[in-house]
């Protein structure tokens, strides 16, 4: 580690302390951009860098509610406002029993440079709330939900900040979100993306994580004359990022072999297509959290408390949640001869396993590149909200493969602007980060 990078961690590790993923998150985008930041002495004058690794706003709340037996329950919600120099703050919400502040602040500082590198103007921002959505009602859903966006609606506006789904947050709580919003605020907003599509919802965006980061992998694969014509993947996870991968690399001729759960994993070597992606959707619906029916239903292997990674494949997509990938998991990968490692949750590769991706050569496309798809697709439900239009599934979808494959040839080139062609790591940092830099040299010391 440089002075310079060892400095600056020890630092945000004195300011932040306790926050290991917001630790790893900032040393990952740091250690790539010193180079760039010490070749422009009005980033370090301007302290840019200090400036974005500290939140423009950080909101803490009471989230209490009442469960079906009448108990009450009490949870804590998060709104980080991050950045908000190339637009309004803009990033999903999560609720999982592991959410903490830490984690929020890792996804909300890789927000800024994903949103910045979907050229759509977006800044960064994340929240959630350490609620279990496991085996909870439909109606503690929404009372949970209510009760939430009853001290949120008050920090965000279409034009202030915008959230949108993430784990354990898909159409149907973003419904009862926006149903509390605009019943406090008594104003139709564009003001959550993911929406359904009657009440201002734009096609493709359940799809959209998935669809771009296997239209992603794509891109790599043509680097080296591949594409997925035949290939074997391995998926994790079996939410909503995973189902919209499955669809795209079936249609793209792939065969995808596992499908993991906190439970652990399925392998159908025979390929998930058809019924069974279909399937996952109700495996989600149950909100039991667990992979295992799958195996009952169609007659396939379960391997308990694995990690899919120890499959033969030659693709490999972590769908699920930060750090299911470790230094262990992706010498297995090598081992079998994957070619590229494409991630579509947000930060799913430890820095061991990273390192040992990039050391290699292997085709890695690091989160805030290859899942822009989401957060990109949500900025065009924006756009339509605007202009009170909807366009149609095949429009929206030109658009987010013309946004993909444009992130793709960006990080390409600011990867070899810098000395390191063909590390997408360093790309996407780099790429993203200039942008948000000169909006906020331009936008003086705010
Ligand atoms: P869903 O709620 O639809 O799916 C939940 C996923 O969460 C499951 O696949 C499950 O996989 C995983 N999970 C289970 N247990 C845990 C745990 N203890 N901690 C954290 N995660 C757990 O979520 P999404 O599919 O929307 O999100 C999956 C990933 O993709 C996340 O990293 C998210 O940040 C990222 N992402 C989502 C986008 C979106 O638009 N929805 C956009 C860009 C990125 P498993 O049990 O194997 O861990
Ligand atoms: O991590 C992500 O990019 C998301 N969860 C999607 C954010 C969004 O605002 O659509």
């Amino acid at each position: 580690m440089s002075t310079a990078l060892n400095d600056f961690m020890q630092e945000v590790k004195a300011k932040n302390p306790g926050e290991a993923e917001f630790h790893q998150a900032v040393e990952e985008v740091v250690e790539t951009l010193m180079p760039v930041v010490e070749k422009q002495p009005e980033y370090r004058k301007a302290k840019v860098l200090e400036r974005m690794v500290e939140p423009e706003r950080t909101i803490s709340f009471r989230v209490p509610w009442v469960a079906d037996n009448g108990e009450v329950r009490v949870n804590r919600g998060y709104r980080i406002e991050f950045n908000s120099a190339i637009g309004p703050y803009k990033g999903g919400l999560r609720f999982h029993p592991s959410v903490t502040l830490s984690i929020l602040k890792f996804l909300g500082f890789e927000q800024i440079f994903k949103n910045s590198l979907t050229t759509l103007p977006m800044g960064g921002g994340k929240g959630g709330s350490d609620f279990d959505p496991k085996f909870k009602s439909k109606n503690e859903i929404m009372r949970f939900c209510q009760s939430f966006m009853s001290e949120l609606y008050r920090h965000i506006g279409p034009n202030t900040d915008v959230p949108a789904g993430d784990i354990g947050v898909g159409g149907q709580e973003i419904g009862f979100m926006f149903g509390q919003y605009k019943k406090l605020k008594n104003s139709f907003d564009g003001v959550l993306t993911g929406k359904g599509l009657s009440w201002g919802g734009s096609l493709i965006r359940p799809e959209a994580t998935g669809f771009g980061v296997t239209y992603f992998a794509n891109e790599m694969l043509k680097t080296k004359g591949q594409s997925f014509e035949g290939k074997t993947v391995a998926i994790s996870g079996f939410g909503n990022v995973a189902w919209g991968a499955a669809i795209k690399v079936n249609d793209m001729g792939g065969k995808v072999v596992t499908l993991s759960g906190p439970d652990g994993y399925v392998y159908d070597p025979a390929g998930i297509s058809g019924e069974k992606i279909e399937y996952m959707l109700e495996l989600r619906a149950s909100n039991q959290d667990i992979v295992e029916p799958y195996a009952e239903r169609f007659g396939v292997e379960f391997i308990a408390n694995k990690h899919p990674w120890e499959v033969k494949c030659d693709v490999a997509l972590p769908c699920a949640t930060q750090n299911e990938l470790n230094e262990e998991d992706a010498k297995n990968l090598l081992a079998n001869g994957c070619i590229c490692v494409c991630e579509g949750a947000n930060m799913p590769t430890t820095p061991e396993g990273a390192k040992l991706f990039l050391d290699a050569g292997l085709l890695y496309g690091p989160a805030k590149a290859a899942n822009a798809g989401g957060v990109a697709v949500s900025g065009l439900e924006m756009s339509q909200n605007s202009i009170r239009m909807s366009w149609s599934r095949e429009e929206v979808d030109q658009h987010l493969h013309r946004i993909m494959k444009n992130i793709h040839q960006s990080c390409l080139d600011a990867s070899a602007q810098y000395g390191m062609a063909g590390n997408y790591v360093a790309g996407a940092n780099i790429a993203g980060f200039t942008k948000v830099a000169d909006a906020m040299l331009a936008q003086g010391i705010v």
